[in-house]
């Protein structure tokens, strides 16, 4: 009776929970990324930054408890009839959260799946022309933002970017689609090592994805859950 009980109260407990959102802690240390990204950087961004994006979220879920019953995605979906604070902390949240899954150590990241490889190729040509497109879509996000590869509507693999803390899942972004991969091009992101030098952080950025979660990403984008998967995830 008395464990029923317990049951019955932590179930209670974990649904109301359900009104917050936690930093997520970095699967690696603030110094495995380096040289590419700094420590001071990414504690920095993570803690600071990132840590921010939480709190103000889950000042928004206070105010507004039925926001949090929604998932993320489902709330980024439909952001037009949402306040701008939510917008900017929601896909803030998001979008870091993402990122920081897509890095790894230099050396540890893999390689893209044969099938990610085969899209890649189907829809830009090659790898290099897709590193061509989205350096160019990161350097060219005026201001603050992202750059995006996608998988859109159609099951095509496209390179987008977004202003601030936008991304391809809001309902008022023009190129609408599933992230596999989004690089952070706010300053915050590489000024101490880079400063005004965004396309060196560009290009160096590449030694350091993990295209173990991008193939996870892609996989589960187009639908092919465990069936493509590298093995070594
Ligand atoms: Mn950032």
């Amino acid at each position: 009776m008395t464990k029923l009980l317990l049951i019955v109260v932590s179930t209670l407990f974990a649904s109301s929970s359900l009104a917050s959102v936690e930093l997520p802690s970095l699967p690696y240390a603030y110094d495995a990324l380096e040289p590419v990204i700094d420590a001071k950087t990414m504690e920095l961004h993570h803690v600071r930054h990132h840590g921010a994006q939480v709190t103000g979220l889950n000042a928004e879920y206070e105010k507004n408890p039925s926001l949090a019953k929604l998932s993320l995605e489902a709330l980024l979906g439909s952001i037009s009839t949402l306040p701008p604070a939510v917008r900017n902390n929601a896909g803030g949240h998001y979008n870091h959260s993402l990122f920081w899954t897509v890095m790894a150590p230099e050396g540890e990241g893999g390689e893209p799946s044969e099938s990610l490889l085969a899209a890649i190729r189907r829809d830009f040509g090659s790898m290099n022309s897709l590193q061509t497109a989205f350096a160019a879509a990161a350097a060219t996000r005026f201001g603050s933002g992202w750059a995006w590869l996608i998988v859109d509507e159609d099951g095509k693999l496209k390179v987008t970017s977004t202003a601030n803390q936008d991304n391809p899942l809001m309902d008022v972004v023009e190129d609408r689609g599933t992230p596999v991969l989004g690089l952070d091009v706010w300053e915050h992101a590489y000024y101490l090592n880079y400063q005004n030098r965004r396309s060196d952080y560009i290009v160096a950025w590449w030694k350091i994805v993990n295209w173990h979660e991008v193939n996870r990403r892609f996989a589960s984008a187009v639908g092919q859950k465990g069936q493509d998967h590298d093995a070594a995830h």
